[in-house]
């Protein structure tokens, strides 16, 4: 049996996975035991370090898959009740969340629901504002908000280049995704951040409105240093449901308060005795406690 050596999980098409290890990429199949152990559809998923026995002609098998540092997961409605959790990238290390000045409007809601996701997926969210080249105080007062969190903010323009070099220098050697509106800016700030990224990134996501994501495949590339991870479905990442009883500890202004409520399992809506609703307007903003209810209840 020849030796195994380790590479990273750069795409995923039905059957196969392409595996870059230091010196080739190799298509490989996925062992059969490796299968059979655990029937799910993320066993082997992009952004896995893998173990590999090449084979041959740029082939291989995939033997072992190393632990994950991280899932980045959508959640499911179980039948039944519960949750199902589909991993869709390991080891992503930061979400990029992107808004912009001006055009098109910001969404105060949608971003907290993107922060959301990437506190529960324990990934690192740097809050990316596109534009800065245009004016809009609007935006501009409200990011103070999530400064003041702790969130790394990032005021950057693609147009005169104020602070690219700032998130180049955050994203550089990290598996980051970059999510956010149409029309943000996103695939003019890759370019930006790494002129060598394959034009393709750009072009294909910017046909993301017109539906054409539905039959684009997973991909890493190869970016600032590290990875770039290009996912169908993340871009949806908005709506994705997080579990009621785990959506406090996603906002972490509510952090110090929860287990202080008058009732354990207190979901910090009407219940009387509530230590979060008693720090709303103080602690806890108003308009990140509307998002919360808005993602506990959604219509
Ligand atoms: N004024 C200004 N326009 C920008 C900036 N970055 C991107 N744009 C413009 O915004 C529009 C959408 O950009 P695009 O990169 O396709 O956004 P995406 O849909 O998020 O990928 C294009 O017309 C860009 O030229 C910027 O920093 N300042
Ligand atoms: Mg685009
Ligand atoms: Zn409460």
């Amino acid at each position: 049996m020849s030796e195994l050596v380790q590479g990273r999980v750069l795409r995923t098409t039905s059957g196969f996975v392409d595996v870059q290890t230091d010196t080739e990429r190799l298509t490989c199949k996925v062992r059969g035991r490796l299968k059979k152990k655990d029937r799910r559809t993320d066993l082997v998923v992009l952004g896995d370090l893998v173990m590999v026995a090449p084979t041959g002609d740029g082939e291989g098998q995939v033997e072992e898959v190393l632990p994950r540092e991280t899932r980045f997961s959508r959640v499911h409605p179980a039948r039944g009740g519960g949750h199902r959790e589909d991993v869709l990238i390991a080891n992503l290390q930061q979400l990029a969340i992107v808004f912009a000045h001006g055009d098109p409007p910001f969404h105060p809601r949608m971003l907290d629901r993107f922060l959301v996701v990437a506190e529960r997926n324990e990934v690192e969210p740097l809050v990316v504002i596109n534009k800065v080249d245009q004016e809009d105080p609007v935006i501009r007062d409200a990011l103070t908000t999530y400064a003041d969190l702790g969130y790394p903010v990032f005021a950057t323009s693609t147009e005169d280049g104020r602070g690219i070099d700032a998130l180049r220098h955050a994203v550089a050697g990290h598996l980051v995704a970059f999510v956010g509106p149409s029309g943000v800016g996103k695939s003019s700030l890759l370019n930006a951040l790494d002129p060598t990224l394959d034009r393709e990134v750009a072009e294909t996501s910017s046909h993301h409105s017109k539906g054409r994501h539905t039959t684009r495949v997973a991909t890493l590339f190869p970016f600032a240093g590290g990875y770039l991870a290009d996912t169908p479905g993340i871009r949806e990442l908005g709506l994705w449901q997080i579990p009621r009883g785990e959506l406090d500890q996603c906002f972490p202004e509510m952090r110090p308060f929860l287990g202080e409520c008058g009732f354990r399992n207190c979901v910090h809506r009407t219940e009387p005795r509530c230590a979060v609703r008693a720090a709303v307007g103080d602690v806890i903003q108003a308009e990140r406690y509307e998002s919360y209810l808005r993602l506990l209840d959604p219509e």
